[in-house]
């Protein structure tokens, strides 16, 4: 925008404005988070959110987005059209709302805006960052346009007004923009996210209709999004195919000019999906709304599993995970002045929030419960299984800590195998030092590279995004796959580059290993879930036990059955080795166990379905990875303890 002074025709207070924008440019990632693809798609979702806006003031029920031949979007509605009336500064309000950060609500008298809280800054920003945009506005049976390069006016006002360009009976807002390559990495929209996105708004507005156009590619794809069952058509989305342990609930109510509403349905998995919504945007660092529903119906359970003696007097409570079990949930509601905070500004702080959700669900919950006794039952029924299996596993967290005490703390480096066939090529992930060195010892140094992490790595889980990639081992283990990370819906991740063919989790059999795994996984799908979908990535399956006959070969058993197969075919005496971790055994035993090729055993690890690679989970990966993360948890603790 270094090019503003060459304008004529702008007095000071035009020079401010373009200020403004230029800031946006000089920062983009401040005002949409990022100038990879992601930032690139929040472009498109910024442009929405106002007809969005219109369609919540009840004056829009259509909205197209097309994705055009040439690289540019295009978002239309039927709303009123923005106002190109004289505004105060003596120009026309559109050319306010294009060219001033946060102007996005003068001009807007709908009670909830869908100011995200993210970035929220609006179509001035989206100007900003634009090569050229177009807005075409048909209001008062007149058609207008106005034009922008790089958020700089190029079509000149006629008494301070757009002029207007022909009649029509149609009223409308229509904006066409090309993102600016000077700007963004890539600019190709990716329309899986874009779909996802556009789909989960048409949730959340069951009387809206979002179509879906994408020109570019040789076979044009046109989808229309109409979700009349709204949230609960969400629920229902979500959960997919999934066995389901109830029925969708839905409750609504309002307090204290906050509307709430709910729907939620359990499934017979082992995970909770909630989900929160403040008027109409994703909250994915959850926030008030989230506590208070949590919260409140904790309570709710708890107090009916006592009355019902299914909890006895010297039982303690459920806790909030508990009776979370298996839910899948949204919570949205509708807030006239919405306050974020948390990294990524999405997380609802207004307290009021959390009493008025609580308030309606205590009430419509127990009025639901109480005519839909067998519903309560079987959601008890979940938090039954949830505390069993809770209990079962701090048992096994005290004696981890005791383990613990024994473990190695050097720092682990990566041992490179030699080649640089990527095809041949495999990197070991080793739990522990000890284990490490007897890989490091026993590996094929030709196609085998080891990477030993410490238990400590265990500690980062729950840390932030920042610490864990500040974490030295996951860093050297980004470098060492060579093809960089994603966050999110980014595009900074190459598979191409990826050096290992194979990326072997190797840990203990237990619940602290399958931790371990848990974390690596959870990492590798956050920032590089491509290495999951190419299905690159395996655990290893080290024995369980050695059989030592007195007469005979040795033999390794991988699991329990193996064992009792032994015991039936096996004459003769023979005594029983077992393993409780890599570290017991030495290089040689490790090499015949687990990393000849020839011989080990390993477990692909695979997106359990197609629900799992649908629109509906790609949509909420962008911060939060709540379903798969609690997928492939499963899946670690199925792979290292079921065997
Ligand atoms: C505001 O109140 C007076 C009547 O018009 C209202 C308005 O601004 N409506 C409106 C804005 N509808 N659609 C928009 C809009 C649409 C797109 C695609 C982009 C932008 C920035 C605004």
């Amino acid at each position: 925008m270094a090019s503003a002074k060459a304008k004529d025709g702008y007095d000071a207070s035009s020079i401010t404005v373009l200020e403004g924008l230029e800031a946006v440019r000089v920062r983009p990632g401040m005002y949409i988070g990022s100038v990879s693809t992601r930032g690139l798609n929040h472009l498109i979702y910024e442009i929405v959110d106002n007809s969005v806006d219109e369609h919540l003031a009840g004056y829009c029920d259509r909205i197209t987005v097309t994705l055009e031949k040439d690289g540019s979007a295009t978002v239309s509605d039927n709303g009123r059209g923005i106002p190109v009336g004289m505004h105060e500064k003596g120009i026309s309000a559109e050319r306010l709302v294009f060219t001033t950060l946060h102007a996005g609500g003068k001009f807007d008298n709908s009670a909830y805006k869908t100011s995200g809280g993210l970035h929220g800054v609006g179509s001035s920003v989206v100007n900003a960052l634009s090569e050229r945009l177009t807005v075409t506005v048909k209001t008062g049976g007149q058609i207008y346009r106005d034009t922008y390069e790089r958020g700089i006016p190029t079509t000149e006002l006629v008494g301070g007004l757009l002029p207007p360009l022909g009649k029509t009976r149609e009223t409308g807002t229509c904006v066409n923009f090309l993102p600016d390559p000077q700007i963004f990495d890539k600019t190709w929209f990716r329309e899986e996210d874009v779909k996802s996105r556009l789909h989960e708004t048409a949730y959340l507005n069951p009387k809206l209709t979002i179509v879906f156009r994408d020109l570019r590619k040789e076979e044009k794809e046109e989808i229309t999004f109409h979700e009349p069952e709204g949230i609960v058509g969400f629920i229902r989305g979500m959960n997919g195919q999934t066995e389901t342990v109830t029925d969708v609930v839905y409750l609504t109510g309002e307090c204290d000019g906050i509307v709430v509403e709910c729907a939620f349905q359990y499934i017979n998995e082992f995970h909770e999906n909630v989900l929160g919504f403040c008027n109409n945007i994703y909250n994915s660092e959850g926030g008030t709304h989230l506590t208070g529903f949590k919260t409140q119906f904790t309570t709710v359970i708890n107090s009916y599993a006592r009355q019902l003696n299914i909890l006895k007097e010297k039982d303690p409570n459920f806790t909030g995970a508990d009776v979370r079990n298996g839910m899948t949930a949204v919570i949205s509601i509708k807030h006239p002045d919405p306050r974020f905070e948390g990294q990524t500004k999405t997380k609802l702080d207004n307290q009021d929030a959390a009493k008025a959700v609580a308030k309606v669900i205590g009430d419509e919950v127990v009025r639901y419960f109480d005519r839909n006794l067998e519903t309560l039952k079987n959601i008890i029924g979940c938090a039954e299984k949830a505390a069993k299996i809770r209990k079962s596993e701090e048992k096994a967290k005290t004696n981890l800590l005791v383990k613990q005490k024994y473990s190695f703390d050097s720092n682990g480096k990566l041992a490179n195998c030699v080649s640089r066939e990527a095809d041949k090529c495999e990197i070991f992930i080793v739990e522990g030092d000890s284990a490490g060195g007897s890989a490091k010892m026993a590996r094929d140094r030709m196609y085998q590279a080891i990477l030993p992490i410490r238990g400590k790595i265990l500690n980062v889980e729950k840390a932030s995004i920042d610490k864990i990639l500040a974490n030295a081992e996951i860093k050297t283990m980004i470098n060492a796959f060579g093809c960089g990370f994603s966050e999110g819906y980014g595009n900074d991740f190459d598979i191409k580059k990826l050096r290992y063919d194979k990326i072997i989790i190797m840990a203990d059999a237990d619940v602290d290993g399958a931790h371990i795994s848990n974390l690596l996984l959870t990492l590798f799908y956050r920032f590089m879930p491509e290495l999951i979908y190419e299905g690159h990535v395996y655990i290893a399956m080290p024995p369980l036990y050695k059989a030592i006959p007195s007469k005979g070969k040795e033999e390794y058993l991988y699991d329990d059955k193996a064992l009792e197969k032994y015991r039936q075919t096996h004459k003769g005496s023979f005594t029983l080795q077992r393993y409780k971790g890599l570290g017991e055994m030495d290089a040689e035993q490790l090499w015949e166990t687990t990393l000849d090729p020839a011989r080990r055993r390993m477990k692909l690890v695979e997106i359990e379905d197609a629900r799992m690679a649908s629109d509906m989970t790609a949509l909420l990966m962008g911060t939060d990875v709540p379903p798969r993360k609690a997928f492939i948890y499963e899946h670690a603790l199925d792979a290292l303890l079921d065997i």
